[in-house]
């Protein structure tokens, strides 16, 4: 048995004794409570918590850990000896990051134990779920000393059943071990292009559902089509059929649909207005199951690819974007609210922009539905990022149930026309095109209704005419490509104006990243390199060589709205950990080329 094949069994063998309950769709359209607040903490830089004195886990595969953190032990006698304690004097607020709560805090890397506890009183009908938004990278959680699971990956939901045989009325005891320790074989990598903020980044909830629910549903235009919905219906907590009500009041619909299990549906949509940045309506739809609803609204659009072009409810569109990162740059901290996605948003919007690339990871639900609301449309990516663990099988699945939760959490937003399933990796780099073309089988099989797309990775080029060259083209819907001439190559950019881009693979191309540094030195030229002059001079050459190639290029995203923490970031005159090829600094500053691209026309 090689290694890989080994940790293949050993994932297996992990994956069966804590599946995680596949996820509830639309929790915030449910009946939930709160746990955001400040949750007891523990520092575990030696994993007292998760391991014992011979670094055996105390965790055993029947739930029921050995000892450890989750126990939660407290001396009741003056003889005990237990050497650790969560205390309100230690406290750190969920959701959030912990880097920006503490200043010791700032560079951890490793675990820490959370604590929260709850009163629920427990009904014969009902059952209650704990949703957890996101918690960057791995967690395990735990109810009064079960274990209840474990999840791998920083920006996705997961949900685990809290079952009543462990609830108790008062005082529950849940425990969560969040790790942040960068991998190699984890996804993203040990080396990403990011601040590696820890902790439980998004909101928790408990979700409490009849023993019969719909677990999940699917309510969007058919592909190619503007006015046939198809989508399904899944039940959970029997097999018997069940009459799920759909209603759509402004449309006057009102169907019943008779569910088991999981069961398909299609109907005709009478003139309704689709969802467009230029109108980004949205109806409210209302699911019924046994007197129970579940609320929410829905645009209905239409995305699809002609030759090498781009079309929104059949008329071409260009998409005149900006990538983002899921980061407050004005707190330097994961950003994870409604204002901090009305700011973001507000910014998008003031650019004069159609079309935002959430870099480099599924972000926050609140950032999506300010995306939707205000008729941004979307591309949203997992962090499958430069160098990759290409063969190892964990790897993959990780990645697989990253894009998984992205896709399942997401489905039913019209603002979303783009999956994308990596970003800039190599071509030749052995089992990369076994990897990524798997994910894109995988999305298209979980969504056939939106695009499949990549950024490619492109730094430089050598004459004036260049082809987009990467194995994994052929297979997406779009081909995003990155591209830094004139910052990472040598070449100056009153060069780039004549750069020609070819189309080999005939299929609509993106500019999904050109950027480079800008920040304010006094008395800098745009002879400068690293000042806002100089950034300012790329821009307008960067522009100009894409109005250039108008017809050949369906859009573009250039790197960045935001500077951002960037642990690369050493120049130690300019950069001081902070990536500054944002179009306004970490301070709220607007730079000259935000102005210019501002001004920028998207192409007819
Ligand atoms: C890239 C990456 C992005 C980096 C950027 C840079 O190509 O996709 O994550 O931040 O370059 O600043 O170099």
């Amino acid at each position: 048995m090689n290694k890989y094949t080994f940790s293949l069994l050993l994932s297996f063998i992990f994956l069966v004794g804590q599946a995680q309950n596949s996820l509830i769709q639309n929790v915030y359209g449910r009946k939930v409570f709160s746990l955001n607040s400040k949750w007891q903490i523990m520092v575990d830089p030696y994993e007292q918590g998760f391991y014992d004195f011979f670094h055996q886990e105390w965790d055993t595969p029947d739930g029921n850990p050995r000892g450890g953190f989750s126990k939660d032990l407290k001396p009741t006698k003056k003889t005990d000896r237990i050497e650790y304690g969560f205390t309100d004097a230690d406290r750190l607020f969920v959701p959030a990051d912990w880097n920006s709560q503490r200043e010791d805090l700032k560079w951890y890397e490793g675990s820490i134990w959370y604590k929260q506890n709850f009163d629920y009183t427990k009904k014969t009908n009902k059952r209650l779920f704990v949703h957890f938004g996101a918690a960057n990278y791995e967690a395990h959680v735990y109810l009064n000393g079960k274990k209840l699971g474990s999840h791998k990956g920083g920006f996705t939901p997961f949900n685990f059943e809290m079952p009543d045989s462990t609830l108790l009325e008062k005082n529950n005891v849940l425990t969560v071990r969040v790790n942040n320790e960068r991998k190699e074989e984890a996804v993203p990598p040990k080396i990403h292009g990011w601040y590696q903020y820890g902790g439980i980044t998004r909101d928790v909830h408990l979700v409490e559902v009849n023993k019969v629910f719909i677990k999940d549903y699917f309510i969007q235009l058919k592909k190619g089509s503007i006015d046939e919905v198809e989508g399904y219906i899944s039940i959970e907590g029997s097999t018997a059929s069940q009459k799920v009500e759909l209603n759509i009041p402004e449309l006057k619909i009102a169907k019943t649909i008779v569910v088991q299990n999981k069961t398909k549906f299609n109907f005709k949509l009478a003139k309704a207005t689709l969802w467009s940045p230029e109108n980004p309506k949205r109806y409210d739809i209302l699911l019924k199951l046994n007197g129970t609803e579940i609320q929410d609204k829905i645009g209905f659009r239409c995305i699809e690819v002609k030759g090498s072009e781009i079309y929104l409810n059949k008329k071409k569109i260009w998409l005149k974007g900006i990538c983002l990162h899921e980061e407050n740059p004005i707190k330097g901290a994961r950003s994870n609210s409604a204002e901090e996605a009305k700011m973001f948003i507000a910014s998008v919007k003031d650019l004069k922009c159609n079309f935002l690339r959430l870099a480099h990871y599924p972000h926050n639900e609140y950032l999506i539905k300010e995306a939707e609301e205000k008729g941004i449309i979307l591309w949203s990516e997992i962090p499958v990022f430069w160098v990759m663990q290409w063969q190892n099988p964990e790897t993959y699945s990780v990645a697989e149930s990253q894009l998984e939760e992205m896709i399942q959490r997401d489905k039913n937003r019209a603002c979303i026309a783009f999956w994308s399933v990596t970003n800039e990796t190599r071509d030749d780099a052995p089992g990369r095109n076994i990897f990524i073309k798997k994910l894109i089988n995988k999305t298209r099989f979980l969504d056939s209704t939106r695009l499949v797309t990549a950024a490619t990775f492109i730094t430089g080029i050598t004459n004036v005419r260049y082809d987009v060259k990467d194995s994994i083209c052929a297979n997406l819907d779009v081909v995003g490509f990155n591209e830094y001439i004139a910052w990472y190559d040598d070449k100056v950019p009153e060069q780039v104006d004549a750069v020609v881009w070819g189309n080999p693979y005939q299929k609509p191309l993106i500019v999904s990243e050109f950027g480079a540094e800008g920040s304010y030195i006094a008395g800098a030229d745009s002879a400068t390199r690293w000042s806002e002059e100089f950034q300012d001079r790329f821009y307008k050459h960067h522009l100009q060589m894409i109005a250039n190639n108008g017809n050949t290029l369906q859009g573009c995203a250039p790197w960045i709205l935001y500077d951002f923490r960037y642990p690369k970031a050493l120049n130690p005159n300019y950069q001081n950990g902070w990536n500054r090829k944002g179009l306004i600094t970490e301070k709220g500053m607007k730079k000259k080329a935000y102005f210019r691209y501002r001004n920028f026309k998207s192409m007819p």
